[in-house]
């Protein structure tokens, strides 16, 4: 009985230290989606996105009670800037876990979701190196985030809700959509009126060249800076063959092969802004990630094929896409292009296609929508989708 006792009493202890915070893993996710942690803060200043008159730095009247947040340097720019960042006017969906770091904040209740607009960097520098220093191979905070967002409370519109740095999962969202849902949410208009917003449309236009603005969205489906498409971002993808491991090392450790399963596998190479923040080119923060990439039946003109809509397949980072020559026209994302390729895409795919698993699909680079998934799920589904114990064979796993 008293054995029975101290058992109890040591699990309800391990319980405890352990039970405020839901996500798991590194970086911390839950239900399949990536966590983030979140504080709150208010100042009269514009930010940095510029959301303010040119001559001053006060803030628009809509960060009064508007859900604006300054997102973690790494998130806020990969490219490190620290003004007009390729986040800034993007917005993300945050939903409540009902978890919270033990020490910083409470309880909140689960699947609370309100859209924020970025307007605003956390930057990676005393005081806010805690929270916002994303670092190391997989980029974490300290209390393992990959992700940071300060939330504008300027008029209490946080804390009225309850939320006490609430531990959350975020993804990438439309603005428009945010603002319907959402009164609080600034739309995309209310952000062409920032500083960086002014700067942004410059440079779509810039892009564009030819000043037919028309002409090129013909054949993709996505819209938006960065592209959209129901609600989801975007990718454009290509198709490669090679026989090397690649920058996850995902082969024998003792030569440049491939793993077997690399034949008829869904793999593939990411741009090196989502592969790794921080620029990193071997055992990037993404690698053995799963995304799975759903196409619009678009592409981009001159570069592809229509292909069926809605055709899902789940694929594993295990290698990246350089923003160097030869590639830069599809994985370039960077500050100074607004985050996007040259083509509007915030995120590139290069498939594996060494035993023509992508061609004998009828994918001739299709336009997709993309987001996070488990990989252990992802092979349940079609065995080609290496689970998360092939990727613990592969060198960075
Ligand atoms: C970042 O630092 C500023 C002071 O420079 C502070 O007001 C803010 O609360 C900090 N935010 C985080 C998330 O550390
Ligand atoms: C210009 C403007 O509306 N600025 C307001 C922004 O929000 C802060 C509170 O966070 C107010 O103090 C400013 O007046
Ligand atoms: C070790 C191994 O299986 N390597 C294969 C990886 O895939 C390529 C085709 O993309 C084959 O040529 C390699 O033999």
């Amino acid at each position: 009985m008293k054995m029975y006792v101290t058992v109890l009493l040591m699990s309800m202890g391990a319980l405890l230290t352990e039970a405020n915070q839901k996500c798991t893993g590194n970086p911390l996710m839950y239900n399949g989606k990536l966590c983030a942690s979140t504080t709150k803060y208010a100042d009269g200043n514009k930010g940095a996105c510029g959301c303010g008159p040119a001559d001053n730095n006060d803030q628009f009247e809509w960060n009064h009670s508007g859900f604006v947040a300054a997102a973690n340097q790494a998130l806020f720019d990969a490219g490190e800037a620290s003004w007009c960042g390729e986040s800034c006017g993007k917005c993300v969906k945050l939903t409540t876990t009902g978890g919270f770091v033990d020490g910083q904040g409470q309880a909140t209740a689960d699947g609370q979701s309100r859209i924020f607009m970025i307007t605003n960097l956390c930057p990676n520098e005393a005081p806010n190196l805690s929270w916002c220093s994303q670092q190391g191979s997989v980029g974490v905070n300290q209390y393992g985030y990959g992700a940071h967002f300060d939330l504008e409370n300027g008029a209490n519109q946080i804390s009225g809700m309850g939320w006490d740095n609430p531990e959350v999962t975020w993804e990438w969202t439309d603005c428009d959509g945010g603002h319907l849902e959402y009164s609080s949410t600034p739309n995309d208009d209310m952000y062409k009126t920032c500083q960086c917003g002014q700067t942004e449309n410059e440079e779509i236009t810039n892009t564009n060249g030819n000043g037919d603005a028309t002409l090129a969205p013909t054949n993709q489906k996505c819209t938006g800076n960065p592209r959209m498409y129901n609600g989801k971002p975007c990718a454009s993808t290509t198709k490669y063959a090679d026989g090397s491991k690649g920058a996850c090392g995902c082969g024998p450790s003792e030569n440049n092969d491939q793993f077997e399963w690399n034949h008829s596998g869904f793999v593939a190479a990411a741009n090196q802004a989502l592969f790794d923040a921080g620029g990193v080119t071997w055992c990037g923060g993404w690698c053995g990630k799963c995304v799975k990439l759903t196409t619009t039946g678009g592409f981009v003109d001159g570069q592809g094929q229509a292909t069926g809509e809605g055709q899902s397949k789940v694929f594993m980072i295990t290698n990246l896409c350089s923003n160097t020559y030869p590639t830069p026209s599809w994985c370039s994302q960077h500050a100074s292009n607004g985050g996007v390729n040259q083509n509007g895409y915030g995120a590139h795919f290069n498939l594996q296609d060494g035993a023509n698993q992508i061609s004998g699909m009828g994918w001739d680079n299709p336009e997709v929508t993309w987001e996070l998934i488990d990989c252990d799920a992802g092979h349940l589904d079609d065995w080609r989708t290496p689970n998360n114990g092939m990727y613990m064979t592969c060198q960075c796993g």
